[in-house]
């Protein structure tokens, strides 16, 4: 297909509740959308997972809004055939800027699927209908404050609670909110890079509250301080932030730096290299789960199909759309015990409300041709 024009919109959207982690609190979602129109005219949309700051990776949504606009928009708009197979070599001139060139995948790719009438699971390898849902609960200012907020994502039906830690906020966190879930629930905590090396005793300690895994302790670039960890505890450790690619996923698993991996599209490019992250990761019995990165409806659309792929054994951070907005960008994604259902119409299967991209929106829409 050609692509006849692609405009980029830049929004903000409040969040139910502040969400902090060790790298901050955020109350609003800066959010960049990519939206495609072919020479035939069908409509594709991309959203980008980048944050406001470069806090959780070196990307951020300026930064990526430039990156589309200076180099992949026009490498896009001058190419006589597009597909998303074919973006990878066409963007290979872009050095890393990951979330910005998955944008840009995933708005092709919604054009694409909808052109021949397939849904982003079928395409992708969906083996479900519905996917188990995990919630991730952000740093509270209290222990009390904190068990309110689990109790009630609990009671919503969620089948995994994640608790966000650092330095100061960890032990003792973990411990409340175990005994009041009880030795059933799945529990997990995110460092989101947050300790090094000096912590690993203290991290020990996180063994005796049996979670499912600790995810992201230390710094992304570092690998080793990883497969030192996982000799030293019993939990077993699961990468984010350093799983950039496949290649970086394959000889992670290799050094034994994790043994659980979090898939999360923006991160590593775009959907197609998540699909190969999870082939490799199920090649070597390496349990998936879809991570998040706050999206809307656009992103939760493509990111609960990637899900429903046979290697996500465990659940992922796809939660409903009210964890995060109280009115979604899309129709909204609702729990049914604990569940969320793959869309099954052509592409994304949701339909973009551009009457909130328009009142939502922090600029004018950049419309390039
Ligand atoms: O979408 O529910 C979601 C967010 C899940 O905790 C979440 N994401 O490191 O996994 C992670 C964080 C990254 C975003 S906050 C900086
Ligand atoms: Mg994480």
């Amino acid at each position: 297909m050609r692509i006849a024009r692609l405009t980029l919109h830049r929004i903000a959207m409040p969040l139910v509740r502040p969400f902090e982690t060790s790298f901050g609190v955020q109350t609003v979602r800066d959010v960049v959308l990519v939206h495609v129109v072919t020479a035939d005219g069908v409509e594709g949309w991309g959203e980008c997972v980048a944050g406001a700051d470069p806090v959780y990776s070196s990307e951020y949504v300026s930064g990526c809004e430039h990156v589309i606009e200076r180099y992949l928009a026009p490498a896009l708009l001058s190419a006589a055939d597009v597909t998303a197979e074919g973006l990878h070599t066409l963007f290979a001139f872009v050095v890393g800027h990951r979330m910005a060139k998955a944008a840009v995948e995933a708005a092709i790719l919604d054009a694409q699927l909808r052109a021949s009438g397939l849904s982003f699971g079928a395409y992708l390898g969906a083996v479900r209908n519905e996917v188990d849902c995990g919630v991730s609960v952000g740093i509270a200012p209290s222990i009390a404050e904190l068990l309110d907020e689990v109790r009630g994502y609990a009671a919503e039906g969620y089948r995994r609670i994640k608790l966000k830690i650092k330095p100061g906020w960890d032990v003792e966190p973990v411990r409340a909110v175990r005994s009041l879930l009880g030795g059933a629930m799945l529990l997990q905590v995110d460092a989101n890079t947050a300790y090094t090396t000096d912590d690993i005793d203290l991290l020990r300690e996180l063994d005796e509250f049996d979670l499912l895994l600790i995810e992201q302790p230390f710094a992304e670039e570092d690998i080793a301080a990883h497969v030192e960890l996982a000799e030293a505890i019993d939990t077993p450790v699961c990468l984010d932030e350093s799983i950039t690619s496949a290649a970086v996923a394959i000889d992670a698993i290799a050094r034994d730096a994790t043994s659980i991996i979090n898939v999360k599209p923006g991160r590593v490019g775009g959907y197609l290299e998540a699909v190969r992250i999870h082939d490799a990761c199920r090649h070597r019995d390496v349990p998936v789960w879809c991570g998040g990165m706050l999206e809307t409806g656009i992103g939760r659309a493509a990111n609960v199909a990637l899900a429903a792929l046979p290697g996500f054994t465990l659940p992922g951070d796809t939660s409903a759309s009210r964890r995060y907005y109280a009115e979604d960008l899309t129709e909204p994604f609702e729990l049914v015990e604990g569940r969320l259902r793959v869309p099954t119409g052509p592409g994304t299967g949701v339909t973009v409300r551009e009457d909130l991209v328009a009142a939502w929106a922090t600029r004018p829409p950049l419309l390039l041709r």
